[in-house]
C-alpha cells in the first residue's frame, strides 16, 4: 500500500499479555526479539521505547553498561532496518515514585526522578534519536490538598530544565494526559504542555505528542489538540488510537469507536503536512479477547485504516468542500464529509 509518505512506529508495550485491573494476563508474553521481528512485517519501520525497554533493570546498573547495551540496541534495530523514534523515562513503577517523580513531596524521590531522566537521555542519544518523551503519569494528586499544585509547575520546569542542559541535542515532547493513574494530573491537556515548555531555557526544544484517547478523555477533540500543537509549531509526535466514552484509556485501534474522529484528526495533520514533521505512532492495545497468534492484528489495522483515512482526505473535492463553507451550508458540508467516507 502507498504510506503517502507516512512513516509509522509502536513501542514493544503495545503488543501485550491482555492483563487488566480486574484480571490477569491472558496471553504468554512476546520476546522482546519476536517483537522487532514484527515490525517491518506489519508495515513499521520505527520503534518508541521505555528507557526499561531499551535496558531492562537500569535502575541497577552503571552509565557504563547502560552504554554498552544501548549501543547493542541500536546495532541490533540497524540489522532490522528500523530506528528509534523516542525514549520515555518509566517514572511510574518504582516504589520510589509512589507519589509522583518530578513533583515528589519527597526529595529523595525528585532526585531519583531527575537521575533516572540522565540515564534515559544517555539512552537516547546511543539509540540515536533526538526525540524523547514525557509522560508525567504520576504528577498529580490523589488527595487535591497534598500538594502545591504552583510549586508543582515550578519543579515541572525545573526538571526539564535540569534534562535541557544535561542534552543539548535532545528535544522533549511532552505527553498529556488527565485522567490516569493519578486522580488529578498537573498536565492534562496540550495547551499545558506548550505553557510548560515556554517557561524553560530552551522552549525551542520542549514541544508536545498528542494522544487521541487523552484529548478524548479531557473531553476534547483530539482533531483541535493536533491542530493547537501544528499552530505553535510543537506537534512533534502523536499517538494514534481510539476511546469509547469516558472510562480507563483503552488504546482501541485507531477509527475503531468513531470513524469521523479518526478522519478528522488525519484531515488536520495530512492538510498541514505532519509527514514531513514527525512520526506516526500507533499507541494501540490488542482486545483482551483476542487470541495470542492474532495479537498483534490492531497495530496493522490501525496503520490500514490511517492510510485509508489518508486517501479519503486527499481525494476529497475541496472546491466543493470551499462552496459549502463560503454558502455557510454546514448541513451539505456533513452530508459531503458522510458520502465521502461511506464511498471509501
Ligand atoms: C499511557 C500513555 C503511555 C505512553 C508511553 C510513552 O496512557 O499513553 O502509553 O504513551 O508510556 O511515554
Ligand atoms: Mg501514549
Amino acid at each position: 500500500m502507498d504510506t503517502f509518505g507516512y512513516t509509522f512506529s509502536f513501542g514493544p508495550w503495545n503488543i501485550h499479555e491482555g492483563a487488566d485491573p480486574f484480571g490477569p494476563p491472558v496471553r504468554p508474553t512476546v520476546a522482546f526479539e519476536q517483537k522487532l521481528a514484527l515490525y517491518k512485517q506489519l508495515g513499521f519501520d520505527a520503534v518508541q521505547f521505555h528507557d526499561d525497554d531499551a535496558v531492562p533493570d537500569l535502575d541497577h546498573k552503571s552509565a557504563a553498561q547502560i552504554e554498552a547495551e544501548a549501543r547493542a540496541l541500536k546495532q541490533k534495530l540497524d540489522d532490522h532496518g528500523l530506528f528509534a523514534e523516542f525514549v520515555a523515562p518509566r517514572l511510574w513503577e518504582h516504589p520510589l515514585t509512589v507519589d509522583g517523580a518530578y513533583t515528589s513531596n519527597s526529595a529523595q524521590a525528585r532526585a531519583y526522578a531527575l537521575e533516572r531522566s540522565h540515564k534515559m537521555l544517555d539512552i537516547a542519544q546511543a539509540l540515536g534519536t533526538r526525540l524523547v518523551v514525557l509522560w508525567y503519569a504520576r504528577e498529580g494528586t490523589y488527595q487535591r490538598e497534598a500538594k502545591d499544585a504552583v510549586r508543582a509547575v515550578d519543579q515541572l520546569v525545573a526538571a526539564l530544565d535540569d534534562m535541557l542542559e544535561y542534552a543539548p541535542e535532545i528535544r522533549i515532547a511532552i505527553e498529556p494526559k488527565p485522567n490516569e493513574p493519578m486522580d488529578l494530573a498537573y498536565i492534562p491537556t496540550i495547551g499545558h504542555a506548550i505553557a510548560l515548555g515556554f517557561r524553560t531555557r530552551a522552549p525551542e526544544r520542549v514541544g508536545a505528542l498528542v494522544e487521541s484517547a487523552h484529548a478524548i478523555l479531557a473531553g476534547l477533540d483530539p482533531a483541535d489538540e493536533m491542530a493547537f500543537a501544528l499552530a505553535y509549531d510543537k506537534l512533534w509526535s502523536v499517538h494514534l488510537n481510539d476511546q469509547n466514552g469516558l472510562k480507563f484509556d483503552q488504546d482501541r485501534a485507531f477509527g475503531s469507536v468513531n470513524l469521523r474522529r479518526a478522519f478528522d484528526q488525519v484531515l488536520v495533520l495530512d492538510s498541514h503536512r505532519f509527514y514531513e514533521k514527525g512520526v506516526i505512532g500507533l499507541d494501540v492495545k490488542a482486545l483482551r479477547t483476542q487470541p495470542a497468534e492474532l495479537a498483534h492484528k490492531h497495530l496493522a489495522n490501525s496503520r490500514e485504516t490511517f492510510l485509508w483515512l489518508v486517501e479519503r482526505v486527499r481525494s476529497l473535492d475541496r472546491a466543493v468542500m470551499q462552496e459549502c463553507i463560503d454558502a455557510r451550508d454546514y448541513e451539505e458540508l456533513d452530508r459531503l464529509i458522510i458520502g465521502h467516507l461511506m464511498r471509501c
